[in-house]
């Protein structure tokens, strides 16, 4: 069948939304992406989500918790040097300057999907929500990547 043109924007438009997603409070979320679960193993399973998050606000507003229907628990890590030792723990809040962003990333900060309840393979997306202070509920997808 040919794509209509109707049906071509409303493409369009999905992918836009799935590739960014901006609150009135100026939060926007980009580049997502969440490690994905060794083959064969489900339970128990945790693993990273990775993202970048711009404030195009003038206020400053604070990443304060998130959701995924992936996993059971969600907690904002932060990864830290401690006497040469790699470790995690969890932080309560992350900031985000006003006009500025932060980037969730490897050895960095990251959200920490624990106890997954589905795989998560190379390719399939799923459904983040990042909670802010000021913003609210952000949801969004991200894509499982190496
Ligand atoms: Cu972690």
């Amino acid at each position: 069948m040919k794509p209509t043109r109707r049906s071509i924007i409303t493409a369009l438009l999905l992918f836009t939304l799935a590739a960014c997603a901006t609150t009135d409070a100026g939060i926007t979320i980009e580049d997502a992406w969440v490690r994905p679960s060794p083959a064969g193993i489900l339970e128990g399973v945790n693993t990273g989500a990775f993202m970048v998050i711009r404030n195009l606000g003038d206020q400053a507003d604070r990443l304060i918790g998130a959701d995924c229907p992936a996993a059971r628990v969600v907690e904002i890590h932060e990864t830290t040097m401690v006497n040469d030792v790699m470790s995690m723990r969890p932080v309560a809040a992350v900031e985000v300057p006003a006009g500025g962003e932060v980037q969730l990333k490897p050895g960095s900060y990251h959200l920490m999907l624990i106890d997954l309840q589905q795989t998560l393979a190379p390719g399939d997306e799923i459904e983040i929500t990042l909670i802010f202070e000021r913003a609210g509920r952000v949801a969004f997808k991200a894509v499982v990547r190496e």
